[in-house]
């Protein structure tokens, strides 16, 4: 339901309350945090792919040990466009590959190491995981995001000062090698290299690099500097999710404690920056390929409800589908994210004006192009009689969904309880649910 579409007396309802109830603002809105448009960008997509591949993939492990051979990579079939288009037709608008993941492994031709694809049966050596992926990236109109672990338990210089020279060096390739690339993704992963030493990061040197050789991307980690991970990888963001955060309390990614996790998981009214929240999960048990798993991948049903508790508590769903030994995406995998866009497009398919209908879902927006205002709302109904409470909550931002128990109503109205400023009015849309 879409406010201009509103008969004129629940637009008023809506209106009036959204602006007459708010509480004495914190602060004016024009100086709260708002998205960059890269950030905007980020946050409409919703959905992004994650794809979990490498040696590990080949030895079934979750986390390898850096001494794997480069000849046990050997995907025979590898068809990069299988997944892009397997993501597209679900309405993932973004595939994140892991470049390399701890083991150290690289999936391009690099020059830092000869641990990757060019030491591999691959192509014969002449294979680069990032360039065919970049190259179905655009073919089917994705953005690329790039994963490149800090932990290397490979690398000879990991637990050196010469590791962040060695480190930069890949990022350099990654990001000037294939195109735009849209996310560059950092985990705060740190443990013992060969040399028995923990890697200091800087990672100060780090975000500039990106900034500078791929100004639009937007970087993920626990810490941002862009978009920060929402604290867990089971798939739910805070009910309360605020995209700003105060910097100081998760100043870099591996940062730890009670304070860290409550500011990843709900973010802060009064935070200084705006670094909305990435919910990162797989449909499958590990983050890579195991044969032992395709009996449990998440459900259709599963998969629904979690965009409803990440892209409907104002975060962004990062999915991961890992590819096979062959180098496709498994075909239960690629049927279930199938059936969670056929069942997303049946459940958002028709907004309704409720005039006495049963209603069960709303979803509730705020235009955060003007920052995030709304710290506490209350949806009501009216059926005959007076007004009554049908769902309430705390944060609203870029998307709310709330399922409710059906209720037949004749009209919907939001009452904003608490908000930071005076706002634009956040919109409702109903459904059956
Ligand atoms: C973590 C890693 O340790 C896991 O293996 C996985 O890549 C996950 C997405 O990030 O830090």
């Amino acid at each position: 339901m879409n406010p201009a579409n509103l008969p004129r007396r629940d637009f008023l309802a809506i209106a009036a309350a959204a602006t007459l109830s708010q509480r004495v603002p914190l602060a004016l809105a024009v100086d709260r945090p708002r998205p960059t448009p890269a950030q905007l960008t980020w946050q409409r997509d919703e959905l992004a792919l994650f794809a979990h591949f490498g040696v590990n993939t080949f030895t079934d492990r979750e986390w390898g040990d850096g001494k794997e051979s480069p000849s046990i990579f050997g995907p025979t079939a590898l068809d990069a466009r299988q997944w892009t288009r397997s993501a597209r037709a679900a309405g993932f608008k973004t595939v994140i590959l892991t470049a390399k993941h701890h083991d150290g492994f690289c999936l391009w031709p690099t020059a830092t190491t000869s641990h990757s694809v060019a030491s591999s049966p691959f192509r014969d050596g002449r294979g680069d995981v990032v360039r065919e992926l970049s190259d179905a990236c655009r073919a089917d109109g994705l953005r690329l995001g790039l994963y490149l672990s800090p932990w290397d338990r490979n690398a000879a210089a990991y637990g050196s000062d010469r590791y962040s020279d060695f480190y930069c060096e890949q990022l350099t390739e990654l990001l000037t090698r294939y195109g735009t690339v849209h996310e560059v993704w950092f985990d705060g992963a740190n443990g013992e290299g060969p040399s028995g030493k923990r890697q200091f990061y800087d990672w100060p040197r780090y975000w500039a690099l990106v900034r500078r050789l791929q100004p639009d991307a937007v970087m993920f980690s626990d810490a941002g500097p862009d978009v920060r991970w929402i604290g867990n990888e089971a798939g739910a963001a805070g009910e309360t999710n605020w995209s700003t955060v105060d910097p100081l309390v998760v100043p870099f990614p591996g940062s730890d404690g009670p304070a860290v996790l409550k500011m990843l998981q709900e973010g802060d009214p009064r935070g200084s920056v705006w670094r909305p929240g990435e919910t990162d999960t797989s449909i499958r048990p590990g983050w890579f390929y195991h044969a032992a798993d395709d009996g449990k991948v998440r459900s259709v049903e599963n998969l629904v409800a979690l965009y409803a508790t990440s892209v409907g508590r104002n975060s962004k769903l990062l999915l991961n589908v890992p590819p096979t030994r062959e180098g496709l995406l498994h075909p239960t995998d690629v049927q279930r994210l199938a059936g969670m866009r056929h069942s997303l497009d049946a459940l958002f398919a028709e907004a309704i004006t409720p005039n006495g209908t049963a209603v069960g879902l709303a979803v509730i927006e705020e235009d955060i192009r003007r920052g995030q205002l709304v710290a506490r709302w209350r949806l009501e109904g009216q059926s005959g009689g007076g007004w009554f409470a049908i769902a309430n909550g705390t944060t609203i931002g870029y998307k709310r969904i709330v399922r409710f128990p059906s209720v037949a109503v004749q009209r919907v109205r939001l009452i904003v309880e608490e908000s930071l400023a005076p706002g634009p009015r956040p919109t409702v849309r109903l459904y059956r649910g």
